[in-house]
């Protein structure tokens, strides 16, 4: 029994509690087979029950969670500079180089959208067409933000017990950590458990002059105006960079080696592309960039290649951001040390986020095939603290995550895309229900609703359960997460064509989706309530 007591004491009390209601034959067989498997991770002969290898979304919601359900934490967290010497504090991606500067300089972007608007709607703007952004002032009031938001995670990590340690981790063995603290010495960590939770980082071309360009890593805190921009990449997030960066001035021009928004709807992600080019930002397709080097003018010449045409050509850039994917942290990790195997720079998790080392764990973007967003981190590090210390069973389950891409006309969508959807079930079992419309609030400033476009994708079976919703709009987050919500509980277009709308939104026009792709019908309304 003692054996019991010396860890977390609820677990142990719900253990003994359905210990001694059982028999004593069935008592030594639960002992002997509990013993070899959950509970032995529980025993306190290590100095910690928990370390957490990365203190960004997954890494912290997991050793919080880990410490209210009793156990002892550690969380290692440290940051390698940029090449160009860009570092930043805890928290991890989101926080400092991600989502948040990311939507911080998108609501910039929006907000001289709406100045220009706020004329039309009879605000008096002296000047209007004078006004610009203040890039220094703007980086600064970014900066500030993330400064406090990384001054309250330190009080709230001391506020919770999970003690941090601003060290670059590594495995000695499978239970020992050690970290490579700032002055260059080194501590060695001992746990019951570890979860690696480190995350990803740009990756860079293997072109000559790569180092040369920056990335999201470097952007958020530029001491500089960009400028004109070259965005290498037509993913995520180099569509939503050259989406703000266009929308405060700059001059942005995105280079796409195949397809954009890969892994995305298709056809929504040839709106977006189209409604940003309707902005003005450029698309250089099928091109991919061959070298980088210093102009004599303190510009960047980039040459490349378009692989449709054979033909090779060449601009002159200020910045030069490569947003190519991200890598995983795998290398610093010392994975030799404990075999834990890897896949392509990710680290491979059965449904439980369990390496193929008992007691390793690992969540968040250093996982291999899972979407890397700061929600599903958080919720799977959550749902893993549970697993290893409150005894809960819930996996994560990755299906339907919503999701939304910056962009200037933003992109929302839960579920399949329409042609992952035909993949799984044939052309002719899927019904795709679809619409343009119109935003009230873009009529008076005239702005182009050609792009205002939103789909439902459904089984063509008698309840039409939706598989997957997509929307091009204003505040598409705010439209889409509602909606996730109703698709993971099983929402069918008879539940969605009967939910009353409300008036005026946007929201509402998935309510009003009347007209079939299989129809041939126009679905471009004549007015924004028809
Ligand atoms: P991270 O947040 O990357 O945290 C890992 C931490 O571990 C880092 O602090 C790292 O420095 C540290 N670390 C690494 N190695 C070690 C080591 N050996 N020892 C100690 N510490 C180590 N997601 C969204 O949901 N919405 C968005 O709008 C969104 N926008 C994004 C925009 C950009 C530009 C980027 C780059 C990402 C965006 N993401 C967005 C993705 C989101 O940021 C990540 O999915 C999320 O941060 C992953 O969390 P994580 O805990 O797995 O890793
Ligand atoms: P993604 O979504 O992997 O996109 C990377 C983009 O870069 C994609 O368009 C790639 O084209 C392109 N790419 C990749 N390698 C190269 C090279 N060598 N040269 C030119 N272009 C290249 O990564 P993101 O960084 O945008 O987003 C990653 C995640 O972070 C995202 O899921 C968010 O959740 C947050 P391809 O389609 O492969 O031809």
């Amino acid at each position: 029994m003692s054996y019991f007591l010396c860890w977390n004491s609820k677990v142990a009390l719900k253990v003994v509690n359905s210990v001694t209601s059982m028999g004593a034959a069935n008592t030594n067989r639960f002992w002997s087979r509990y013993m070899s498997g959950r509970a032995k991770k529980l025993v306190h002969q290590y100095e910690y029950d928990l370390i957490v290898l990365g203190g960004g979304s997954g890494g912290l919601a997991c050793a919080k969670e880990a410490v209210v359900n009793g156990a002892k934490v550690a969380c290692l967290d440290y940051v390698i500079p940029t090449p160009i010497g860009t570092k930043w504090g805890i928290g991890g991606t989101c926080v400092n180089v991600g989502c948040i500067p990311k939507k911080l300089m998108h609501q910039a972007a929006l907000l001289g959208e709406s100045i220009h608007e706020a004329e039309s709607y009879g605000w008096e703007i002296p000047d209007s067409q004078k006004i610009k952004p203040d890039w220094g002032k703007l980086v600064q009031s970014v900066q500030n933000h993330i400064k406090s938001v990384n001054w309250v995670t330190r009080v709230d990590l001391r506020d919770k017990n999970v003690e941090y340690v601003n060290g670059l981790g590594s495995f000695v063995d499978p239970h020992t950590i050690s970290a490579k603290l700032k002055n260059g010495s080194e501590r060695l960590l001992t746990g019951q458990n570890i979860v690696i939770a480190v995350g990803g980082r740009p990756r860079y071309p293997e072109i000559p002059g790569a180092d040369l360009g920056i990335t999201s890593d470097d952007l958020f805190s530029l001491d500089h105006a960009p400028g004109k921009t070259l965005v290498v990449g037509a993913g995520y997030i180099g569509l939503e960079c050259a989406g703000f960066l266009n929308g405060l001035g700059y001059d942005a021009t995105v280079m796409v080696r195949s397809i954009v928004l890969r892994g995305f709807d298709q056809q929504m992600a040839n709106i977006v592309a189209d409604a940003m080019v309707e902005r003005g930002i450029k698309f250089l397709h099928k091109t991919i960039p061959k070298v980088v080097c210093r102009n004599g003018n303190g510009r960047y010449l980039v040459k490349y290649y378009n692989t449709e045409t054979d033909v090779e050509s060449s601009d002159e850039f200020d910045t030069v951001l490569w947003a190519i994917g991200r890598k995983g942290l795998v290398n610093e990790l010392n994975l030799s040390n404990v075999n834990v195997e890897t896949k392509a720079d990710k680290i491979i998790v059965n449904n439980a986020e369990e390496t193929n080392v008992p007691n390793i764990y690992a969540v968040g973007d250093i996982i291999h095939g899972r979407p890397e967003l700061t929600p599903v981190a958080i919720h799977a590090g959550r749902l893993l603290a549970r697993r290893i210390f409150a005894g809960s069973t819930q996996i994560m389950d990755y299906t339907d995550v919503a999701t939304t891409v910056f962009s200037p006309l933003e992109y929302a969508c839960v579920g399949m895309a329409e042609e992952d959807a035909i993949r799984q079930h044939g052309e002719d079992n899927i019904e795709v229900f679809h619409g343009f419309y119109k935003p009230t609030e873009f009529f008076v400033p005239q702005k182009s609703v050609r792009y205002c476009y939103l789909k439902a994708v459904a089984l063509r079976s008698d309840d039409q359960k939706v598989l997957g919703l997509h929307y091009i709009g204003p505040v598409a987050g705010e439209v889409i997460q509602g909606f996730a919500a109703a698709v993971k509980s099983g929402l069918t277009m008879k539940i969605l064509l009967n939910t009353v709308g409300i008036h005026p939104t946007t929201a509402e026009e998935f309510t009003r989706l009347s007209i079939t792709k299989r129809s041939g019908l126009d679905p471009t309304p004549a007015t924004c309530c028809s």
